[in-house]
């Protein structure tokens, strides 16, 4: 049994995080993602437009993903990596490097994002549309 974490904050789902999560789990048979708490995210300054808990929702209902948990501070990846005897730590490229500290633990892989997207521009994006007419029946 091969065990694969990862890190985030995963809002506003979408394709990338889809690409990621999946050829992550093609990496070995559990994956495990830590999803950053709203406090953590504060700390990252960042400010999801999703809470924890939708997210953590999201990401359970991903078929690429075995268990959630919360991501709370930026130290708890050691333990975590210990107490799941983690195999992989994996995440994307945009965090190489950061992480290397972690090979005496487990295997640590950067994966490539998927450049074309990223919630950052989602927003952007939405925010320069007229507003949609009645959302009641969406
Ligand atoms: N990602 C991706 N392609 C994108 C956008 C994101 O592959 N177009 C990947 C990121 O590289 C990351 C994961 O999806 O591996 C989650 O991205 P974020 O939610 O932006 O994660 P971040 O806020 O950077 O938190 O301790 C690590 C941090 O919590 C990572």
């Amino acid at each position: 049994m091969k065990t694969i974490i990862t890190y985030g904050t995963f809002d506003l789902f979408h394709y990338g995080h889809v690409r990621l999560l999946a050829r992550l789990k093609q990496l070995g048979d559990k994956l495990i993602v830590c999803v950053s708490t709203d406090e953590f995210n504060a700390q990252k300054g960042k400010a999801a437009f999703f809470s924890y808990q939708q997210r953590a929702e999201i990401l359970a209902a991903c078929r690429y993903v075995d268990l959630v948990l919360s991501e709370t501070h930026w130290g708890q990846k050691v333990t975590d990596i210990e107490k799941y005897s983690v195999d992989i730590f994996a995440i994307g490229d945009d965090w190489r490097g950061h992480f290397d500290h972690l090979q005496h633990l487990c295997e640590v892989i950067y994966l490539p994002r998927t450049d074309e997207i990223s919630t950052t521009e989602i927003k952007n994006d939405l925010a320069f549309l007229p507003p949609f007419p009645d959302a009641s029946n969406d």
